[in-house]
């Protein structure tokens, strides 16, 4: 293969970040044959916690009163606040209107009721479709939380598979609230105790395995506050080493944490009123060491533990940095944490996850991360040419490929 020359880098490294297919590793959608739980369209696009959050800034409506509105009048409210009374220069907000014209709508006189009648062209397998294609992605990984009631009936029903769509065991109780884990785990027929004791233990693992047989999951996942510790002395140390890592191994599947969440620090805001908390990374030293077998996905929330997270990970084969979590999924940090990601690390990590909770946002989410990647890749790559080290086009393509797709597939024991 031909070397690129220096004055084609950008637009060669562009195209290939654009046309490689992406594997979104972590989202909260699903496949329509999940019905309802499937969020799509402009009222769930404007009604998204993010733009909840930014809206109750500017409005002086009250949290009951908002929270009694249907979803048509939260998405009219939002749009007054945020679209009609200031511009949207939120990334949560810019991102709505990437999406829109995306999909073809023209948003310079558009109102919510406006966009509301383009989406009736759509059924929603067709815009599943269209929105895989305009945002070049190959399978997203869902959230699937067997603890919750809805969602365990639909899987009890055995509901289609749709390859495009492929699944992730979410755990959150077992490590954060084992008294309402405990309470359902009863319910659905396991012996168990929150003494953790050798038979509860057995119970959990195989509660585990059932699930695992039934979702076929590319890894577990559990979201953690930034105290999160290991060891301690508390049920979270038994829950790991006799429950959940010892499936992971003998199921091969890596376990995701995500660390640095404050749940509920303005309960009013619901889904919108978590935060953020640094953490640092000595639970995770402590995990990678004490079981090297198992394998660890870690994607870290506040801003100031991505350096700390990149040298550990140099430390560890068994750990994977991933995604520009959140509140990180803002331009000029996604730029930030690549740029350290890349010069620590290679391409040795997992650059972005989408976090979808509503499809149409696979759109804006992947076009904005794309063209950060890209002019990240063509700084790094003008240094290297810079120094006489050719820069081929099938080079790019096997790193980007790497870096959006197949370095997750290899850690998940999946290429
Ligand atoms: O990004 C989000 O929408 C958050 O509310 C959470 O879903 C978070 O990503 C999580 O998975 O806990
Ligand atoms: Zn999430």
């Amino acid at each position: 293969m031909p070397n690129i020359s220096r004055s084609q880098l950008r637009s060669v490294v562009t195209d290939i970040v654009e046309r490689t297919p992406i594997v979104d590793i972590h989202t909260h959608l699903y496949s329509p044959a999940f019905g309802d739980l499937l969020l799509w369209g402009a009222d769930e696009l404007l009604t998204y916690h993010y733009l909840v959050a930014e809206m109750m800034r500017r409005s002086p409506i009250g949290y009951d009163e908002f929270r009694a509105f249907s979803t048509r009048e939260k998405a009219n409210h939002i749009w007054e606040h945020l679209y009609r009374l200031s511009s949207p220069i939120s990334e949560a907000a810019r991102g709505v209107l990437t999406a829109l014209q995306t999909v073809g709508i023209d948003v310079s006189r558009a109102d919510p009721e406006e966009i509301r009648q383009q989406f009736k062209h759509w059924t929603v397998e067709e815009y599943v479709d269209l929105v895989f294609r305009k945002a070049n992605i190959e399978f997203v990984v869902m959230t699937n939380d067997p603890f919750d009631s809805r969602e365990r009936a639909l899987w009890e029903q055995n509901i289609p598979v749709d390859s495009r769509f492929r699944a992730a065991l979410r755990i959150d109780p077992l490590l954060t609230d084992l008294s309402r884990a405990c309470s359902i785990l009863s319910e659905l027929g396991y012996a168990v105790s929150t003494r953790l004791d050798d038979v509860t233990c057995a119970q959990i693992r195989r509660f585990l395995r059932v699930w695992i047989d039934r979702m076929d999951p590319l890894y577990m996942a559990v979201s953690l506050p930034p105290t999160f510790c290991f060891p301690t002395d508390d049920p979270v140390r038994r829950m790991l080493d006799s429950c959940i890592l010892p499936v992971a191994l003998d199921r091969e599947l890596p376990l995701a944490l995500m660390i640095g969440v404050k749940r509920q620090v303005n309960p009013h805001l619901q889904l919108a009123g978590d935060s953020v908390g640094k953490a640092g990374t000595q639970a995770i030293e402590n995990l990678c060491v004490a079981y090297p077998d198992n394998r660890f996905l870690v994607t870290m929330l506040s801003r100031e533990d991505q350096h700390q997270l990149c040298v550990t990970a140099r430390k560890f084969r068994n750990l994977m940095p991933f995604g520009c979590w959140w509140f990180l999924n803002v331009p000029s940090l996604i730029r930030e944490i690549t740029m350290i990601r890349l010069e620590l690390l290679g391409f040795s990590f997992i650059p972005q996850h989408s976090d979808a909770r509503i499809l149409d946002q696979l759109l804006y989410k992947w076009a904005h991360s794309r063209k950060i990647a890209a002019e990240a890749l063509v700084e790094k790559y003008t240094d290297l040419q810079r120094t006489g080290w050719s820069i081929t086009e099938e080079a790019v393509t096997r790193d980007v490929r790497d870096l959006f797709r197949d370095n997750f597939l290899r850690f998940a024991g999946r290429l």
